[in-house]
């Protein structure tokens, strides 16, 4: 086998060439921050999403203890790609009736079949370099993986983790996408990345919702992102009206960012924007059609929220919008076939009422 220092500098050789910006490499560890992990879901901040509360046999988190869920790992290799277009961030745009889709959405393609599709590049040079003699075992993951991307990607010395819990790098700023391959190969780590906030607060002061509700924590209940992706059925009341124009996912915690002020813009096809995602009509997401939500979104990650999701965000943002124009369509969508639609019509509908 090669030298193992050789195939560290291959790595990040055979990421660039595949498309990546930023990678390095971490070792497997039980890290100080995956115990604030146990602590969030612990204390409900993990919402409905399931998946992120998945135990082994021994009863332990799978996505705090990488040592037992893949005991053969002996490094994480984190790859991030710039996924920032030339488009207007969320807080400097004034376009009254219009929603907000957030920027990593926009794409032409699903971020994890783009990232994944790169991160078998890189896997297979890392194989070939590594002289794969039937022992080497690897494994790709973009978000489903048993291990919190953003810690590993800080030992990786990708970017530290802000106050709005995002992977931030010095230079990229933090419209960065994640993608680890797990390998038995002990290659030597980089260095951490240092925590370069300071006594800044930004994000936490911005966020409509207070879903920041400590440097470093996020509560997923109050979060417009995993409301309006996430949750299933209907909106809780109380969290309605801060959720504004927004349709899908937010971006204000990042929008406002000083480290993302100059944040490079890509020129990569697949994350330029469809046609539309921009400030979207929220009559038209309202009573998108079955056929279109298919074909619109096909391969995109809108499809996640599901045509219903979809639909109830927009109403609700038509009810936030103070545009009496929305009153004739959302007396119609009262009657909705869909419930979860109906009564967030009713609920917008008294509320353009009331303005
Ligand atoms: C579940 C999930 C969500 C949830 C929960 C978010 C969250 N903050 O946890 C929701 C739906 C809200 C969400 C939203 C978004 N997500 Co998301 N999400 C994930 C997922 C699948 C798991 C994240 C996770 O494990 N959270 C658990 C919590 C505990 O982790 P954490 O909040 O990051 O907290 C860590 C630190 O803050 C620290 N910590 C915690 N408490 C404390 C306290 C102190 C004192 C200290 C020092 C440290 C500390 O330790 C924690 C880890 O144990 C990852 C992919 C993956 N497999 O990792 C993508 C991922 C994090 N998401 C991503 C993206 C792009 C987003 C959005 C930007 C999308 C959008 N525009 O709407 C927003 C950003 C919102 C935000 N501010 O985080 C990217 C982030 C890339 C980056 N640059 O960081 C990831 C990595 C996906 C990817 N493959 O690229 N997401
Ligand atoms: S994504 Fe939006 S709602 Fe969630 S923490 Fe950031 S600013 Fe707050
Ligand atoms: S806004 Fe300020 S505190 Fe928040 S992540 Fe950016 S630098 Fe850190």
């Amino acid at each position: 086998m090669p030298e193992l220092s050789h195939i560290a500098a291959l790595v990040k050789h055979a990421a660039h060439t595949a498309g990546f910006e930023l990678a390095g490499i971490a070792p497997v560890q039980d890290f100080a921050e995956l115990r604030h992990f146990e602590a969030w879901i612990a204390s409900g901040r993990a919402g409905e999403m399931k998946y992120m509360e998945a135990r082994d046999e021994a009863g332990k988190l799978k996505r705090a203890s990488l040592r037992s869920t893949a005991p053969w790992a002996r490094s994480v290799i984190v790859c991030a790609i710039n996924y920032n277009t030339a488009q207007p961030y969320s807080v400097a745009v004034d376009a009254p009736g219009k929603g907000w889709i957030s920027r990593y959405a926009w794409s032409r393609q699903d971020y994890h079949d783009v990232v994944m599709r790169k991160l078998r590049e890189v896997e297979s040079q890392v194989r070939r370099a590594a002289g794969d003699d039937g022992a080497l075992i690897t494994s790709c993951f973009v978000d489903t993986g048993p291990l919190v991307e953003r810690v590993y990607a800080k030992y990786a010395g990708v970017g530290w983790i802000g106050k709005n819990t995002c992977i931030l790098n010095q230079k990229m700023g933090s419209w960065l996408f994640l993608g680890v391959i797990l390998t038995s190969l002990d290659l030597a780590p980089d260095m951490p990345a240092p925590d370069r906030c300071g006594s800044c607060t930004r994000c936490i002061d911005a966020c409509p919702t207070d879903a920041l509700v400590a440097p470093y924590q996020l509560d997923s209940n109050l979060c417009i992102s995993y409301l309006t992706i996430e949750k299933r059925g209907a909106i809780p009341e109380e969290m309605r009206e801060g959720m504004g124009r927004h349709v899908f996912g937010c971006d204000i915690c990042q929008d406002v960012c000083p480290w993302n002020r100059k944040a490079p813009v890509t020129k990569a096809p697949e994350f330029q924007p469809r046609e539309g995602l921009v400030n979207p009509a929220l009559e038209w997401l309202a009573e998108i059609t079955a056929e279109e939500f298919q074909e619109k979104f096909r391969g995109s990650p809108i499809r996640r929220a599901k045509r219903s999701g979809l639909r109830r965000n927009a109403i609700i943002a038509m009810g936030n919008s103070g545009q009496r124009r929305f009153i004739p369509q959302l007396e119609e969508l009262t009657a909705d076939a869909d419930p979860v639609v109906a009564e967030s019509a009713r609920w917008a509908l008294s509320k353009l009422l009331a303005s």
